[in-house]
């Protein structure tokens, strides 16, 4: 069940990656704003959604739909689909690389994720998983303890992988996290969709990602594919990872990073 629910996802957020891409080639772009100036959403947004919708129910007419767009249909076979139809929208408005289509079927009983497909067209790659049997990149069997390309990661030598919400005080507090953690780590990168930032972290292309704030639709596949992929998954606090507080690991460093965080000052203590 879990890989049928895979492929369906995987050919539909193909799909839908071939809509946005064919659509913006053609040269129509409505753009409007959402919570904030900054927060935008493209037609390409809603027509992406659209698709994946209908397209899905064609196969399986009885499942609920939730997408960032505003569908929020019930559906009756327990089974329900959380849709991110492009995950990066400020990078697809620069035409940068970074954004993808996000797809994850979700056990309405349970809430589990029970597949999960990431789609990046412009770099021509899809992340698959399947809850239960692992997560895939092309054909290619992720597993972030194994890769034996480099050594395992220490606090100190991790590359951490961020994001910003368009709330100007949330950036803020964000900001100063960012700046908490700079020095104690090797790097920072922000890549701008959180989707593909989990995905980073199962394909070894960065130790660590972590965000709060997020919609349920940014995470739900990503972290499915991190975690089939070996990464360790919680909120800040070491409790059920959540939209509000995401934490996507190495294991060497998950519980470094955690204590990292605990240790950031509170916003008060900070000069300003
Ligand atoms: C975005 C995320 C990004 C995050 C933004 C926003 P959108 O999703 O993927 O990583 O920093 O707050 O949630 O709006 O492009 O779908």
């Amino acid at each position: 069940m879990e890989l049928a629910l895979m492929n369906l996802a995987a050919d539909t957020a193909r799909r839908a990656g071939d809509l946005v891409v064919d659509g913006r080639r053609s040269g129509r772009f409505r753009v409007s704003t959402k919570s904030s100036p900054t927060d935008v959403v493209t037609e390409w947004d809603s027509a992406s959604e659209n698709f994946i919708v209908s397209h899905i129910a064609k196969h399986r007419p009885d499942d609920g739909f939730v997408g960032e767009e505003g569908t929020s249909t019930a559906g009756t076979s327990g089974v329900s689909w959380l849709i991110d139809p492009i995950d990066g929208t400020t990078n697809f408005l620069y035409d940068l690389p970074g954004w993808a289509v996000s797809v994850a079927a979700i056990d309405t009983a349970t809430g589990d994720t029970l597949a999960g497909v990431v789609h990046v067209p412009a770099q021509r790659e899809t992340f698959a998983a399947a809850r239960g049997h692992g997560s895939w990149l092309g054909g290619r069997r992720l597993h972030v303890v194994s890769s034996a390309d480099r050594p395992e990661p220490t606090i100190g030598t991790a590359l951490v992988a961020t994001g910003f919400g368009y709330d100007p005080e949330r950036r803020r507090r964000q900001g100063r996290r960012t700046a908490w953690l700079l020095p104690r780590v090797r790097d920072i990168r922000r890549f701008g969709a959180a989707a593909v930032e989990l995905c980073h972290v199962a394909a070894g292309r960065v130790d660590a990602y972590l965000e709060d704030g997020l919609g349920a639709w940014d995470i739900a596949a990503g972290v499915l594919v991190a975690t089939e992929a070996g990464a360790v998954a919680s909120d800040f606090s070491g409790g059920p990872v959540r939209p509000a507080q995401v934490v996507v690991a190495h294991p060497a460093i998950h519980t470094e990073l955690l204590d990292l965080l605990h240790s950031c000052p509170r916003d008060e203590e900070w000069p300003d």
